[in-house]
């Protein structure tokens, strides 16, 4: 199997990164003090033994709750630019990056807060890190369509600071078309479109075809489970979708990787990337998946050189930008 050296060497792209989800105990102490807030923790450790999980419901349980530390644009600032620092260690060249603007809206939080924090913090990156970052809104599919509208009417005075719109948080009940209309409007204005779709759901080949017949989204999150059907695989792969697989974090959500999976779809043709998805909490950051992948199936050094230029093709660069990273 190739080194971690040669891994995290790799340059690479994180397509699908939860900025929220790169909250470290150390970090999150520090802006707990820094607004005084009391978690309920006290040192990092306290913190850390608070990061357990078994599924995706007893992740959010933690994963919500922690984002009461940031309050002020220098809080979602200094929590960007501290997964930057740590993803420039990792091989990243290219960010783009979710954020979830309703898990800070619902608590009182302007909107321009979060986005003028994040967005200056992507800004700063290419100076501050050598990376190229920028921001894709996710909207929370477990509140209501009409709360994505309001969010995404929010943001289109921002629209310039914005690559695209997601859709993330709970899947069970809420399917892709309960968003239709609201992506709808997105891609009137010129933003490219992605949407979860979770290993652990039940309709998850409808939810599949959903979103790339009706939503037509640009790529698709997660999305591995199109090994259940042969047809969709074909159909992903002939449209050259990427999707953005995150091995850490299936093991937390199914005990399973899906590592074999992941590997055998690269085999088949089908742009497959290995990204982190919320690093702070599932163990690793983006070289770590890489490495961990690479365990895991066996996969060779030119296997992983694929899935790194994956990581470009699919990415939402411009052309020209493009064809420098490839
Ligand atoms: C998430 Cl692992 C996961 N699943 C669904 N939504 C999310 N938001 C952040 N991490
Ligand atoms: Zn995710």
């Amino acid at each position: 199997t190739p080194s971690e050296q040669f891994l995290t060497g790799l340059p690479k792209a994180e397509l699908h990164l939860h900025v929220e989800g790169t909250l470290e105990p150390d970090l999150k102490l520090r802006l707990a003090q820094r607004n005084g807030i009391d978690i309920g923790q006290h040192t990092v450790e306290e913190v850390q033994a608070t990061y357990q999980f078994h599924d995706l419901a007893s992740f959010l349980a933690v994963y919500y709750p922690a984002m009461n530390v940031l309050v002020t644009e220098q809080d979602f600032y200094d929590l960007a630019d501290a997964y930057f620092a740590k993803a420039a260690t990792q091989g990243v060249r290219r960010v783009e990056m979710f954020f979830d603007p309703q898990a800070h809206t619902s608590r009182g939080i302007d909107f321009a807060t979060v986005i003028d924090g994040y967005s200056r913090a992507a800004y700063d990156a290419e100076q501050r890190h050598g990376i190229d970052a920028e921001l894709i809104m996710c909207f929370l599919r477990d509140h209501s369509a009409e709360s994505a509208r309001d969010t995404l009417e929010q943001a289109l005075p921002h629209r310039h600071k914005l690559l695209g719109v997601g859709l993330d948080s709970d899947e069970r009940g809420n399917p892709p078309e309960k968003f239709a209309a609201v992506f709808a409007r997105a891609r009137e204005n010129g933003l490219k479109l992605t949407m979860h779709c979770d290993i652990d759901q039940d309709n998850t080949v409808e939810h599949i075809r959903q979103v790339i017949d009706d939503i037509q989204v640009d790529r698709i999150d997660h999305g591995t489970n199109i090994v259940e059907d042969p047809a969709l695989v074909k159909k992903v792969r002939d449209a050259g979708l990427g999707l953005t697989c995150c091995p850490m974090s299936n093991s937390f959500v199914t005990d399973d990787m899906k590592a074999h999976e992941i590997l055998n779809l690269l085999h088949e043709g089908v742009k497959v990337t290995v990204n982190s998805d919320d690093p702070a909490y599932f163990g690793g950051y983006i070289a770590d998946n890489y490495s961990a992948f690479a365990r895991a199936t066996g996969a060779s050094s030119s296997d992983m050189v694929d899935l790194a230029r994956h990581s470009f093709e699919v990415s939402w660069v411009s052309a020209e930008k493009k064809e420098e990273y490839i």
